[in-house]
């Protein structure tokens, strides 16, 4: 059985970027689902006894499988998600090696940020953005639904969640202003600096 993580802060705390009421129903209606969902399917399977990291490897490619992964995907992402934010409050300042590494990687970090936007803003549908670690390489890699880097083999360093549950009651149609004000005001960098170690 899994159970919802909990939310690292609270849900007034990425105001005025992401609501409060955003949050509270992205967390404890859609999270949750999830992982009802996943209890549900997985339930007197095999799968009962796997972390949720193999579940996700395992069910990955799967066609008769892909209720499975699709929740057990999402459970993952939305734990992820949580984390790459923070609280608009704090101000951490991006790891100096790191912020060598994605200028190494994208020529700057203004390009890094440029280039996330557009594909957060063009992504096609339900889906994330990430930045990955293919072997030493950084790269930003768009997701359709669940799918999630753990299903192709690459580590996750961060991700934005660019389903319209996620920013539809503040922002409406506008997923660009959306996603800028996330990049701009609530990366973890913290988080980030740690996966990319990790
Ligand atoms: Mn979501």
């Amino acid at each position: 059985m899994f159970t919802l993580s909990l939310l690292p802060y609270k849900e007034t705390a990425l105001e005025p970027y992401i609501s409060a009421k955003t949050l509270s129903f992205h967390y404890s209606k859609h999270h949750q689902a999830y992982i009802d969902n996943l209890n549900k399917f997985i339930a007197s399977t095999e799968l009962e006894k796997e972390s949720l990291e193999n579940i996700v490897k395992i069910t990955a490619g799967q066609l008769e499988k892909a209720v499975i992964f699709n929740n057990a995907a999402q459970v993952y992402n939305h734990d992820f998600f949580w984390k790459c934010l923070k609280p608009t409050m704090e101000t951490p300042a991006i790891d100096t090696e790191l912020e060598k590494a994605l200028i190494i990687a994208f020529g700057s970090l203004a390009n890094f940020y440029k280039e996330f936007q557009a594909a957060a803003t063009n992504l096609f549908g339900s889906g994330w953005v990430w930045l990955v670690q293919d072997g030493k390489a950084l790269k930003i890699m768009k997701t359709n639904d669940a799918d999630n880097p753990l299903a192709h083999g690459l580590k996750p360093l961060f991700v934005l969640d660019v389903w319209e549950h996620a920013y539809y009651l503040d922002y409406q149609n506008r997923r660009a202003d959306f996603v800028a004000a996330v990049l701009q005001n609530l990366i973890n960098w913290n988080f980030v600096a740690a996966n990319w170690r990790a």
